[in-house]
C-alpha cells in the first residue's frame, strides 16, 4: 500500500493545482452500518440525527442510486412514524387562500417526474485541506434518483400568490431539541419556486420516499444543493420579503465569488447563499491509494453531473492533468441527472495520478484547482486519485 508519506511526496511533486486528498485512505475506511430502517450498508458519520454516506462503489453500478443506499442527512430529530392519512401540507402566508392539502389532494394534480442529483452542499467537505469543521463527508453525500410528484407551481396556484410575493419558505416535521433553536426552514426566491422542475415529490425511483429521505413528501430543486430539498414537508409559507431566518440568513453561506473560493485564513468577505451546483466528475471504480495489477488499459468509470446544466463531456487524465482524453458517456437522462462515464487509461507501473473532469452544456469546465472556504461548501475542483500499478 501507499504510505501517507509517499502520497504527500507525490502530491508535492504533482502540479500545484493537483492537490491530493489526504483526508481518507478511501471511503471504506470509516465504520459501516446496516442498522438503519430501509437502508442497506452505509458509511456511518453520526447516528442521531443520522448522517449516512453512500459508499462509492454503489455509484459504479447504476444511473440511479438505490433508495436503500441513498445518503441521509438530518439536522434535527424527526418523527419515526408518520400516518400518511393524517399528513397535511399547509400553504399560507402571502396567498389568497390558505390551504391544507392531504396526500390524496396532491395526487389529483398533474403528475411530473424528473431525474435529478441530490447533493449536500458539504459533499466532499472531509477532503478539504486545510480541514474545515462540519460533517466529514467524502464524496458520497450525493445520489441520483427519479423523483415523482407534482409541481410546486401547481400547488402555489391553488392557493394563489398575492402581489408582492418575494420568496417561498419550506418547513418539515423535524424540530430542534433545544428550546429556542431555529426550525430547519429554507426558502426559494419566488421566480425559482415557479420553475417547471421544482417538485413536491412522494416517490423516489418508483417507490415511496424512505422515511430517512423525507417520507411522505419532500421538495426537489434540481440543479440546486440539497439544503433546499426540505424533507417531511408540511409547511409552505409565501413571504413578501426576503427570509431572514437562521437557515437562510446565517447558515449555508459561501464566499461571494463564482467558485466559492478564498485562501485559507483570509477574511471571509461578503457571502451569499449556497444555491446552484457545479459540474463534477467522480471516479467510482478506483479508490484513492488503491493498488491495481498491470494491464494494457486500466478501466476508469464514474459519474458526472453538470450542475445546473447537462453534462456535455467527461475527460480523463493519467498524468496529473497534463493531457486529457474524452471518454464515452452513458445514457442522457436529462439535464439534472448523473451521467455515467466509461473510459480507460494506459498506466505505467508505479504510482499514477488519475483524474476525471466534467464539462457541462453551458461550456463550464470543472477546474483543476480545488476551491476552499471555511464551511467546506461547493467543492467542485477535480478530485485526483493516486493509483499504484504493480
Ligand atoms: N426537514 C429537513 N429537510 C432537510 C434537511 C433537514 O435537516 N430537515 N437537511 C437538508 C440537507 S442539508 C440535505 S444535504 C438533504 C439530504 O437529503 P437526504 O437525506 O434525502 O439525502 O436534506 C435536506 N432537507
Ligand atoms: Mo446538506
Amino acid at each position: 500500500m501507499l504510505t501517507r508519506r509517499t502520497l504527500i511526496a507525490s502530491a508535492l511533486a504533482a502540479p500545484a493545482a493537483a492537490q491530493i486528498n489526504l483526508g481518507f485512505a478511501d471511503n471504506g475506511s470509516r465504520p459501516l452500518t446496516s442498522e438503519f430502517p430501509q437502508k442497506g450498508e452505509m458509511i456511518l458519520q453520526r447516528s442521531s440525527p443520522p448522517l449516512l454516506e453512500t459508499p462509492m462503489h454503489v455509484f459504479d453500478v447504476s444511473d440511479f442510486t438505490p433508495n436503500s443506499q441513498f445518503y441521509v442527512r438530518w439536522h434535527y430529530p424527526f418523527p419515526l412514524q408518520i400516518d400518511p392519512a393524517r399528513h397535511r401540507l399547509h400553504i399560507g402566508g402571502h396567498v389568497n387562500k390558505p390551504l391544507s392539502l392531504s396526500l390524496a389532494d396532491l395526487a389529483r394534480l398533474p403528475r411530473h417526474r424528473v431525474a435529478a442529483v441530490n447533493q449536500c452542499a458539504g459533499n466532499g467537505r472531509g477532503l478539504f485541506a486545510p480541514r474545515v469543521v462540519g460533517a466529514q463527508w467524502a464524496n458520497g453525500a450525493m445520489g441520483n434518483a427519479l423523483w415523482e410528484g407534482v409541481r410546486l407551481r401547481d400547488v402555489l396556484a391553488l392557493a394563489g400568490l398575492r402581489g408582492g410575493a418575494v420568496a417561498v419558505r419550506f418547513g418539515g416535521l423535524d424540530a430542534p431539541i433545544n428550546e429556542g433553536a431555529p426550525d430547519y426552514e429554507k426558502s426559494l426566491p419566488v421566480d425559482h419556486a415557479l420553475t417547471d422542475d421544482v417538485l413536491i415529490a412522494w416517490k423516489m425511483n418508483g417507490s415511496s420516499l424512505p422515511l430517512l429521505n423525507g417520507y411522505p413528501l419532500r421538495l426537489v430543486v434540481p440543479g440546486w444543493y440539497s439544503t433546499y430539498w426540505v424533507k417531511m414537508l408540511d409547511q409552505i409559507t409565501v413571504l413578501d420579503q426576503a427570509d431572514s431566518g437562521f437557515w437562510m440568513a446565517k447558515a449555508y453561506l459561501q464566499p461571494a465569488n463564482p467558485l466559492a473560493d478564498i485562501a485559507p485564513g483570509a477574511p471571509a468577505g461578503p457571502r451569499v447563499p449556497v444555491t446552484v451546483m457545479r459540474p463534477r466528475a467522480i471516479i467510482t471504480n478506483i479508490s484513492h491509494g488503491q493498488r491495481l495489477p498491470p494491464r494494457t488499459l486500466t478501466p476508469v468509470r464514474g459519474v458526472a453531473m453538470g450542475g445546473d446544466h447537462g453534462v456535455k463531456m467527461v475527460e480523463l487524465s493519467g498524468d496529473s492533468g497534463k493531457s486529457w482524453v474524452p471518454v464515452q458517456l452513458g445514457p442522457d437522462l436529462g439535464r439534472w441527472s448523473f451521467r455515467r462515464f466509461f473510459g480507460a487509461l494506459a498506466l505505467a507501473p508505479g504510482q499514477n495520478i488519475i483524474m476525471a473532469r466534467a464539462t457541462n452544456a453551458a461550456g463550464t469546465v470543472q477546474p483543476l484547482a480545488q476551491n476552499w472556504n471555511p464551511s467546506g461548501y461547493n467543492r467542485a475542483g477535480v478530485e485526483p486519485l493516486a493509483v499504484e500499478i504493480g
